[in-house]
């Protein structure tokens, strides 16, 4: 009985561990891909993009572009600020810094009048020393699963040497 219990803590241990510690990919508008009259707003609201998550944009490459632009550039579907133009049809963006990042399709007035635009927030690490601005609202539910994990992880291991 105490063996199969210690098993179950520690599956769960690697199970929590494993999903405050590992970078996620999130594929921009899930099934849809990137796409016109898709309210990426919306897809974004309950995600938590962190350093070293990465953004997958699924596309026809003939139709839309990603381009990364600027706060303006966004607002205004300013195309011309753009600072790298994406044009695979499956662009991998892993995100390395944290802060705002703004994306739209730079084809025709797929951002001005189809929706074609996306903005996220990307937040530090936890356990990267480095404050930034953009996190302090939103960091202590960050924090809280990830102290969560290790202590449920030493508890675990404790556990698991006593058995
Ligand atoms: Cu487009």
């Amino acid at each position: 009985m105490s063996t199969s219990h210690s098993n179950i803590i520690f599956m769960a241990t690697l199970v929590v561990l494993a999903t405050s510690i590992s970078a996620k990919e999130y594929i921009v508008g899930d099934e849809s891909g990137w796409t016109l009259d898709f309210d990426y707003q919306a897809w974004a609201t309950d995600k938590v993009f962190i350093v070293g998550d990465t953004l997958v944009f699924n596309y026809a490459s003939s139709t839309h572009n990603v381009m990364k632009v600027n706060g303006t550039g966004f607002q205004q579907c300013i195309s011309s600020t753009s600072n790298g133009t994406l044009t695979s049809g499956r662009d991998v963006i892993s995100l390395q810094t944290p802060g705002r990042k703004w994306y739209i399709c730079g084809v025709g007035k797929h951002c001005e009048l189809r929706k074609m635009k996306l903005v996220i927030t990307v937040l530090p690490q936890t356990m990267a020393p480095a404050p930034s601005p953009v996190a302090t609202s939103t960091s202590p539910k960050l924090i809280v699963p990830t102290v969560y994990g290790f202590i449920v992880a030493l508890f675990g291991s404790v556990l698991l040497l006593l058995v």
